[in-house]
């Protein structure tokens, strides 16, 4: 069992930063799961593209309240707590945080920890 403590790993090198988000990695890749997992925290008033082209994503929202745009069709959806979005079709999106959101994400393929966003939003595939 792998049983660990946000409050803890914030403070560590699990915690990665970028423009406006900081994400806590709770399982990465080399823990075996087949899913990485993490606690994403958006800026108040951010704005941010992403496109994971080589990943699936799940988000659920803890907390805050923002949106998320299907950049191929302009639908936007609400985010507030409860709320969950699947990138089922990699969809390239656009979150806003209106408010501070927190966010539980899950990713498969599970990303390293090593990955930075590439000009298109995406991550790489990992070898
Ligand atoms: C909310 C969201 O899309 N989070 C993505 C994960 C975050 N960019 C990370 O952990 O790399």
């Amino acid at each position: 069992m792998i049983v660990r403590d946000f409050n803890e790993l914030k403070n560590t090198d699990k915690a990665v930063s970028d423009a406006r988000w900081t994400s806590v990695r709770m399982l990465l890749a080399n823990d075996g799961m087949g899913f990485s997992f993490h606690i994403t925290t958006l800026e108040a008033g951010s704005e941010h593209q992403f496109h994971y082209k080589n990943h699936f994503e799940s988000v659920y929202c803890i907390s805050g309240s923002g949106s998320i745009t299907e950049v191929d069709t302009g639908k936007t959806h609400q985010i507030k707590p409860g709320v969950m979005y699947a990138l089922d079709q990699h969809d390239k999106h656009i979150l806003r945080a209106d408010e501070e959101l927190v966010m539980a994400c899950c990713f498969n393929p599970p990303v390293t920890g090593t990955e930075v966003h590439q000009a298109d939003g995406s991550y790489a595939a990992s070898s």
